[in-house]
């Protein structure tokens, strides 16, 4: 099941600005960037709090004009993009949703931000909502 809210994704154009913005506006601490190809991302994980494991913000610009954040930029916007829940398992919450009728992006879970293992429940089916599950690296971020 899902344990809390890992990040809430925030389409940006440019990263680098959206970095400075949330540091001098909101305080927040910039404690992850990393670029992942196969997502079309640039990403950085904003700490809302002292403590990351508290909840972030993660900040998404898009690598290429194909990616899921350009098209979603051209659409809608700069703008929230996805809620993202920290799970434990993510292939048996996969499947726990998949067999409440949701439609999961991927077969089976794709590499997200420091290696944690990522999955999609498509917006349609979750009420307009793009719904990111997040495993984390083991050893497992919150081990309550
Ligand atoms: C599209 N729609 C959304 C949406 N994206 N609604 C809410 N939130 C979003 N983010 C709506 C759109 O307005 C259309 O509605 C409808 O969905 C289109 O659906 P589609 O044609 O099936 O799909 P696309 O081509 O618009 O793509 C949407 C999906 C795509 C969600 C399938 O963005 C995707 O594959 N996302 C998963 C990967 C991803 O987002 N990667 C970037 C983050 P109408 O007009 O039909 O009503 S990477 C990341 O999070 C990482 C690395 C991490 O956390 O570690």
């Amino acid at each position: 099941g899902l344990r809390r809210i890992d990040h809430v994704g925030v389409a940006v154009a440019d990263l680098d600005v959206a970095i400075e913005f949330y540091e001098r506006v909101f305080g927040m601490r910039c404690v992850h960037v990393e670029e992942n190809t196969e997502q079309g991302v640039r990403e950085a994980m904003m700490s809302v709090g002292p403590d990351p494991a508290g909840g972030c913000v993660q900040l998404l610009a898009p690598l290429t004009p194909e990616s899921a954040i350009a098209k979603f930029l051209e659409r809608s916007g700069p703008g929230v993009q996805q809620v993202a829940y920290t799970v434990d398992d993510v292939a048996a919450t996969s499947e726990e949703l998949r067999s409440r009728g949701m439609r999961l992006l991927y077969p089976s879970a794709r590499t997200g931000t420091g290696g944690s293992r990522i999955n999609f429940v498509h917006p349609k089916d979750a009420g307009g909502v793009l719904v990111e599950l997040v495993e984390p690296p083991a050893p497992a971020r919150d081990e309550r």
